[in-house]
């Protein structure tokens, strides 16, 4: 049964879907939709996804489901990338919340703002690259000592939350200032077999 994913690489939360099928080795066909010619907003993409928001799958029986995170947890499911352990678990989910509300919001919006629309500093919320910088070193912080998020080996919470923070130096935020904040991306990095994405310290 091959799945079909709906995303756009201008967007991390879509590179997040990516690696976790490729790792896992779950075929799969991507189909590109333009986020910047506004194809998300087309009539015939609302019908696939109302939000208007990519990433989205869609089973060979027709069934979708949208949200990044929830995708990579359903393409994980029986797979080594979810603990054993229930408080494990409940810590990759900590890690996956907080990659939606508070890591995403600060550190993927202060890329969107610098890189992709080349925003001048002016005309960035100011308040974005402290609130951008704590979130990195609350993340250098737990990893001190530690090689993944939870357990001790990959799990989902590292693939969700690698997918923005390996394009941080894009956004001005080099990670040279976080030792074991870069030394996990390249780990994660090369366990999915990623080229790094991060420049030279
Ligand atoms: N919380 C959602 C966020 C999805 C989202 O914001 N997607 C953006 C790209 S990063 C999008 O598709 N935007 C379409 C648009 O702005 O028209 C997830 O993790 O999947």
């Amino acid at each position: 049964m091959t799945i079909t994913i709906y995303g756009d690489s201008y967007s991390a939360h879509c590179d997040k879907v990516r690696f976790i099928a490729d790792h896992l080795k779950i075929p799969y066909r991507w189909i590109r939709i333009s986020i910047e010619k506004k194809e998300t907003q087309s009539p015939d993409f609302l019908k696939i996804n109302p939000a208007g928001e990519l990433p989205v799958m869609v089973l060979a029986d027709g069934r979708k489901l949208a949200q990044s995170n929830a995708i990579l947890l359903f393409l994980a499911e029986g797979s080594a990338l979810i603990p054993d352990d229930a408080l494990d678990r409940g810590l990759m989910h900590q890690w996956l919340f907080w990659e939606q509300l508070t890591h995403n919001p600060v550190v993927g919006y202060l890329r969107f703002q610098r890189f992709l629309l080349q925003k001048p500093e002016d005309q960035i919320d100011p308040t974005l690259a402290p609130r951008a910088d704590r979130a990195l070193a609350t993340m250098d912080s737990h990893l001190q000592g530690r090689r993944y998020f939870v357990g001790e080996r990959l799990s989902v919470a590292d693939i969700a939350l690698v997918a923005y923070t390996r394009l941080a130096d894009e956004g001005g935020m080099s990670l040279s200032r976080w030792p074991a904040l870069r030394a996990w991306v390249q780990r994660v990095e090369s366990d999915l077999g990623l080229a790094t994405a991060l420049s030279a310290a």
